[in-house]
């Protein structure tokens, strides 16, 4: 190598440590670096929402250092360590549990790295720790299958048996899920909450999970579930001990899964409250504005529906995932 090569190549190693926090990626392209901590592939929506934050990134030329933490919160915080370390420009997360997230906040805040929250929030009561929330009201969705349930039932007699699977304990959408659900439903005495565990997420626990709800429970009339993947496999408990999902056991779940509208269609799920994973190229929009120094709203809203069985069949030939 001749002398000047050296020299420039030194010169631009120094000048890649120098803004080794700021804007250039280590690639040296100039393209945004953005930490990306997800939950897990526990189910559908999570193989959607991954697709969706990949494809958009590329899209938007962000390079994007993906992690999954398999469900384990001290997996995503070793991985968030590791985005400071590597002093990406921002970090984005999907906090698998709602609590314990303040001191590795403080971390990336310290090291002046921008933090933005999308999917499931966090309880932190400090909310400079990060710039800012995209995903869903998972109370609105609780409500919203608590209000299905209750026009369902509004001219049936007598007590309404319902078991409930949970999502992963301890996260936002099974803790505001169970919310706004029982908060409907406890409007009218004849819903009765007989049986409420976590399945997980999954359709391996929901399966199981049923199982056991119908061995121990002698009379089943609806199942709630957090999920889509943990009523299909709720779906095949019920068809093993010989009985008939969405007509001798009502389903109503939360997601809209491809496999789940069909389900619907097919008579085997009575109705799915939306939980849209598409939060991709939302999240890059605020990546970019966020790294401009530009303001973004605290907390940013996806707009959802409902699917009944006409709306399943409707939206089937469409539905990307
Ligand atoms: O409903 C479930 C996934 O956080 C909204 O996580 C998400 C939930 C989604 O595993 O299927």
């Amino acid at each position: 190598m001749a002398r000047g090569t050296v020299a420039a190549a030194m010169a631009g190693l120094l000048l890649l440590t120098a803004c080794g926090g700021g804007g250039k990626a280590a690639n040296g392209s100039g393209a945004i670096t953005l930490g990306f901590a997800q939950v897990g592939a526990e189910s559908g929506w999570r193989t959607a929402n991954t697709k969706s934050v990949q494809d958009a990134a590329k899209a938007a030329g962000i390079e994007l250092k993906f992690s999954d933490a398999q469900q384990k919160q001290e997996n995503q915080i070793t991985a968030i360590r590791s985005y400071i370390q590597q002093k990406v420009k921002v970090i984005a997360f999907s906090p698998v549990v709602e609590s314990g997230w303040d001191t590795v906040l403080k971390e990336a805040k310290a090291a002046n790295i921008p933090v933005i929250l999308t999917d499931r929030a966090v309880d932190s009561p400090d909310k400079t720790l990060y710039k800012t929330f995209l995903g869903s009201d998972f109370v609105a969705e609780g409500k919203k299958a608590g209000e299905w349930l209750t026009k369902e039932y509004a001219s049936a007699a007598g007590d309404v048996n319902i078991v409930e699977l949970q999502g992963t304990t301890g996260s936002a959408p099974a803790n505001d899920r169970k919310k706004g659900f029982g908060d409907v439903i406890a409007a009218n005495p004849r819903f009765k909450v007989v049986a409420s565990q976590t399945g997980e997420f999954t359709r391996a626990k929901g399966k199981e999970v049923m199982e056991a709800f119908l061995k121990s429970q002698p009379k089943i009339d609806v199942l709630y579930a957090h999920n889509d993947d943990m009523a299909l496999g709720a779906i095949e408990a019920i068809q093993a001990a010989g009985k008939v999902p969405g007509k001798d056991i009502k389903i109503v779940s939360v997601d809209g899964v491809r496999d789940a509208l069909q389900a619907l269609a097919d008579g085997k799920i009575n109705h799915v409250v939306e939980c849209n994973p598409l939060l991709g190229p939302q999240l890059m929009d605020l990546v970019k504005k966020v790294v401009a120094g530009e303001q973004v709203p605290p907390r940013i809203e996806t707009t959802e529906t409902e699917f009944d069985q006409a709306a399943a069949k409707a939206a089937l030939p469409q539905r990307q995932y």
